[in-house]
């Protein structure tokens, strides 16, 4: 009778356990194995060890390093149209804010998301997913927020968990209402603060189409008194909260996260030291977005040093969207979280791996150890610190999910 239904063996295993470095087992001259039951990750040992075991299925993976697979935790992957206009005027002058407020930038993929069918936007959506899963992602957050009224946030949450159903991606939808305010409410941010809690949040939860409520606290979008409404309510049916927080200003947004116990607080560039202290008592993950930071041209760098000094963990991702972050590749943002945030390269995979999964609230995936999820990324490279070193070429081998395994 076979033990196990998969044993993979000649691994060297970036476990990523450890709120530091990777974790390593096994080494070039005493290889690692690890086996699968059930889509769960069941032993791990010795090579040498595992040979005297049975598996329906044993594979040598011929010492290849294997790490958790990787984790999105932030994108807004499902829109209509694109920015590349907007792009244009940027690079001529024009700030982000100024479009913004003359009515182009967000509210301008409000209009193309508005006229898009779910059809539209599945196709226009999927390439993304996928050129993000070839990296080695397996788990992929979706936010809505481009729709901003009923029929059109719910169009996007379903084709974001579309995404989920027709590929081996396993997505995890948000719902960010309050990304800013529509052209109905123009002038009237409270009465569509109003909307989201009496009407577009209970019919997102009584749909079961969120697994959890995001929003923008900023100067171009909501103040700290309207988000709070938003958690609330989000609180009462109890989904857990997420804030893009502090990106062009200190909105004292990392404080409010942490007041609502907020699974992340996601930006962070303005975050105070009491904001970042805020975070560690709250447990709530720091969530960087390089890719922004890099298309924005922005000069004000989040407090890392402070959130390692008060131990709080550090999740990066991609922020795919068309206006500030037109990024669909993982091993791009690590590399610009090393380069542009000074985060080391166990730091960067671990912000894509342990630290991603806790900011989505999952606690069965992001590292390799027994009873945890079986999804698991191959890797080309000789050592896992070249995941944030290399960019532009394919460096992963193959996934192997648990998705998979379970279907
Ligand atoms: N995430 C967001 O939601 C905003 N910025 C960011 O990093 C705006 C995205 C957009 O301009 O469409
Ligand atoms: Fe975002």
């Amino acid at each position: 009778m076979p033990k196990w239904d998969l044993l993979l063996t000649d691994v060297q295993i970036a476990t990523m356990v450890d709120a530091d470095g990777y974790g390593a087992v096994g080494s070039p001259d005493a290889l690692a194995a690890v086996a699968i039951s059930a889509g769960q990750i069941a032993w791990i040992g010795t090579a040498a060890m595992a040979r005297e075991e049975s598996a329906d299925v044993v594979r040598s993976l011929g010492g290849r390093w294997i790490t958790p697979a990787l984790i999105d935790c932030h994108t807004h992957l499902v829109f209509g149209g694109n920015r590349a206009a907007e792009f244009e005027q940027r690079q001529q002058g024009a700030s982000y804010e100024e479009i913004a407020r003359s009515g182009g930038g967000i509210l301008s993929t409000v209009r193309a998301t508005r006229d898009a069918t779910a059809d539209e936007l599945f196709d226009a959506a999927l390439p993304r997913a996928n050129a993000l899963a070839r990296e080695g992602v397996a788990t992929l957050e979706i936010k809505s927020g481009y729709g901003l009224n009923l029929a059109t946030e719910l169009r996007m949450l379903k084709v974001a968990r579309r995404i989920g159903d027709e590929t081996a991606l396993d997505v995890r939808t948000t719902l960010l209402a309050a990304h800013t305010v529509p052209p109905e409410y123009s002038g009237n941010a409270d009465g569509y603060i109003d909307f989201i809690c009496g009407e577009l949040l209970p019919a997102v939860a009584d749909a079961g189409l969120a697994d959890a409520v995001d929003a923008y606290c900023e100067g171009i979008a909501f103040t700290g008194p309207q988000v709070a409404k938003v958690f609330n309510a989000a609180k009462d049916l109890k989904l857990p909260v997420k804030l893009h927080a502090d990106q062009l200003s200190d909105c004292g947004g990392a404080e409010l996260a942490a007041q609502f116990k907020a699974l992340s607080a996601d930006h962070l560039e303005y975050t105070s030291v009491a904001g970042v202290q805020a975070l560690a008592d709250a447990d709530a993950v720091a969530v960087l977005l390089p890719g922004a930071f890099l298309t924005l041209g922005e000069t004000q760098h989040p407090p890392v040093q402070a959130l390692r000094d008060f131990g709080v963990p550090i999740a990066i991702a991609t922020d795919c969207n068309p206006g500030t972050s037109p990024i669909c590749s993982i091993q791009t943002i690590m590399m610009l979280a090393a380069r542009l945030f000074g985060l080391t390269p166990a730091e960067c995979l671990g912000g894509v791996t342990r630290n991603a999964a806790k900011a989505l609230g999952l606690n069965d995936r992001g590292t390799l150890a027994v009873g945890q999820r079986a999804d698991i990324a191959v890797w080309n490279t000789s050592h896992p610190r070249e995941l944030a070193y290399w960019h532009g070429t394919p460096q992963l081998a193959e996934t192997l999910l648990a998705k998979a395994m379970l279907a």
